[in-house]
């Protein structure tokens, strides 16, 4: 497992004690801490360039909106993008998948098809079932497979389910509740194939690994910075030029007209089309930031560091009495999801975090992917850059501690 040289020491907010543990956090899929370069890049932009963008002739806005500017080309380059038009700011994930859902809530009508998984986030879930509802298109969704999720999608129904019906498919890089790592280049391929636009969820996956999306073969790609360094309140929607040039704005106002007239306006190109209003601008250099943090430890070792820890996580996990562990046995992403048959996910998370350890406990934002499984919870540690197979150690003997408690 690569390991980084004093890497913790970059993370300020990691030296502190919880309940007098030293701090343990875990919660990584939730959001990951921030390095001091992103902190630096916040309180100089604070205190040195803060201005508006796009609008000034003054040096403050001059600066601003290069530093802005140089954030969107940064965070292309960063996911091999063909061109900096094609990075949208927004304020998350969220945010980046409903503006894509509500443009095909518009566009569908009866008979067509949206696809999406059985695995996916709220997120990635309920903007699409709102566009089906609107346009009266259907939803299907591609199965998950295993009594505890191991077998990942089935992907031997896809051909049945990629009909030329199908408008539009979403699907998530990697789980935030399974650990599963979906194959999204094939699946663009099939989608393709059929003439389906895609849309990858990728909140867990884009800064843990190297991604480019032209070798992923991607129209939609969507992501938040707060899951990668970044700060929170700034994301990407990166789609492909050709479609956004002829997407619709979904927010109107300052910033994304060309002329307006009491009659109507006219649009800017992509990107400033989709950006009304005033940006985050401090978000989005601190982004830039994260890109250069994350770019320097590699992204590849970034990726066999926190498979490495997942896959220790699990091994030593699946020895404690009764544990269901969910998602694939083999290689998954950096996270763990459990359930004990006899404890509640919030009493192991409440218990964890006497011992200073941060998990999350709750249904994840996966609430019929819980109902399929037979849950109403699970249990899930989840690894970044900075964590460390000590830390493992300790909550393994947090859990050790819980099941003592309430079992016996
Ligand atoms: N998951 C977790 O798992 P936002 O809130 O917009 O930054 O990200 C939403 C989102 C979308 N897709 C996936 C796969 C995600 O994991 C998330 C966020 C967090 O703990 C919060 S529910």
């Amino acid at each position: 497992m690569p390991t980084w040289n004093n890497i913790r020491a970059d993370f300020p907010i990691l030296h502190q004690q919880v309940n007098g543990k030293p701090l343990v956090y875990l919660d990584n899929g939730a959001t990951s801490q921030k390095p001091r370069a992103v902190i630096d890049a916040l309180v100089h932009y604070y205190e040195r360039d803060n201005s508006n963008v796009h609008r000034g002739l003054h040096a403050l806005s001059m600066r601003a909106t290069d530093a802005y500017e140089g954030a969107r080309t940064r965070i292309a380059t960063f996911l091999h993008a063909a061109d900096p038009a094609e990075i949208i700011f927004t304020r998350g994930t969220t945010e980046s998948i409903n503006i894509v859902a509500r443009s095909f809530a518009t566009r569908l009508k009866a008979g067509d098809v949206i696809l999406t998984t059985e695995m996916e986030h709220h997120s990635n879930l309920v903007p699409w079932q709102q566009a089906a509802k609107a346009s009266g298109a259907t939803l299907r969704y591609v199965s998950v497979l295993g009594a505890n999720a191991e077998g990942g999608l089935d992907l031997a129904a896809l051909d049945q389910l990629l009909t030329p019906q199908v408008k539009v498919f979403a699907f998530t890089h990697i789980s935030n509740t399974l650990g599963t790592i979906n194959p999204v280049a094939e699946l663009c391929r099939r989608a393709r194939a059929v003439g389906a636009i895609t849309v990858i969820d990728a909140a867990q996956s884009v800064g843990h690994a190297p991604l480019d999306v032209q070798a992923i073969g991607c129209d939609y790609l969507a992501f938040s910075g707060h899951k990668m360094c970044g700060p929170t309140g700034i994301g990407v929607l990166y789609g492909r030029r050709a479609l956004l040039e002829k997407l619709a704005p979904d927010e109107t106002g300052g910033g994304m007209v060309v002329n307006v007239t009491y009659e109507g306006a006219t649009w800017k190109p992509a990107p400033e089309r989709f950006e009304a209003g005033t940006p985050n601008v401090a978000g989005a250099i601190g982004l830039g930031v994260a890109c250069d943090y994350l770019d320097a430890l590699d992204r590849a070792a970034i990726e066999r560091h926190d498979h490495a820890l997942a896959r220790l996580a699990y091994e030593k996990l699946s020895t404690l009495p009764g544990i269901r562990l969910l998602g694939p046995t083999g290689e998954r992403g950096g996270l763990v999801s459990f359930a004990f048959p006899d404890v509640h996910a919030h009493d192991v998370v409440t218990f964890a975090d006497e011992d200073g350890v941060a998990l999350r406990g709750g249904h994840h934002c996966n609430q019929p992917l819980m109902r399929k499984l037979g849950l109403t919870s699970t249990t899930r540690a989840s690894f970044y850059v900075y964590n460390t197979a000590e830390e493992i150690d300790v909550l393994v003997a947090s859990m050790r501690r819980t099941l003592k408690f309430f079992v016996g």
